[in-house]
């Protein structure tokens, strides 16, 4: 049993975007108390090496529980606080692949929108094939179990963190009841899920987009 109460999670100071969010929203609705450690790219450079000696990925997101054990990258880390805090599938194989594809395929489209930070020249296929391709995909799985309305029915996962972090980043939250009935009823009952309900009236309402034009502090990138 790990315990991630008064654990440390890292990474950039880039607001609600990039990877660390999701990993936000579990442990907000878990009700776990974390310190937020947020650093800028240029400390990022004089802190990997430190880190690397502790933690050979030395990756972001990741955290560092109270005893020092450390844990990362996004899907790692969501499955792991899935295990411990109860976001993890407890219906047997079938199921654990189903929310580990949801997971994968959710972080492909993660994986996408982060290019955008530093490949603006790749706007256009970014929104006209790669968006519509993971849109599609996570529409298909959310209707798996028409009861909804998580990826695995009336249980949710860790993957309904980042899936749902997803859209927020993208901006599609608002859009979803055009053509996305499965997505969209799983957010909105994402969004009733009282701890969500009271973090997300915190977030900022106008962060700037990081497409077109990344905003300057977030266009420098590092090795
Ligand atoms: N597959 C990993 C990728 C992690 C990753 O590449 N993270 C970036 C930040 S978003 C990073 O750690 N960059 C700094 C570095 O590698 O030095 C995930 O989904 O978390």
């Amino acid at each position: 049993m790990i315990s991630f109460e008064n654990s440390t999670l890292y990474y950039y100071t880039v607001g609600t975007r990039g990877r660390a969010e999701a990993i936000r929203f579990l442990l907000r609705d878990a009700g776990v108390n974390y310190q937020d450690f947020q650093f800028s790219f240029d400390e990022w450079n004089d802190l990997k090496p430190k880190l690397m000696k502790k933690f050979p990925m030395a990756v972001l997101p990741c955290i560092e529980t109270q005893d020092g054990q450390f844990f990362g990258s996004t899907v790692p880390l969501l499955r792991i606080l899935g295990k411990e805090l109860g976001y993890y599938p407890t219906g047997g194989v079938q199921d654990d692949h189903f929310i580990e594809n949801t997971a994968d395929l959710a972080s492909d489209w993660v994986s996408d929108y982060c290019k955008m930070f530093y490949c603006p020249n790749q706007l256009d296929f970014h929104l006209n094939m790669e968006i519509p391709l993971h849109l599609s995909r996570l529409e298909r799985i959310y209707g798996a179990y028409p009861s909804g309305p998580y990826a695995l029915g009336n249980e949710i996962t860790y993957a309904d963190f980042l899936v749902y972090h997803i859209l927020y980043q993208e901006k599609f939250l608002d859009k979803l009841h055009e053509s996305n009935p499965n997505l969209e009823k799983f957010a909105r009952a994402f969004e009733e899920r009282p701890k969500m309900k009271a973090y997300l009236a915190t977030l900022p309402k106008n962060e700037p987009e990081i497409y077109p034009t990344p905003p300057k502090e977030l266009q420098k990138t590092t090795s």
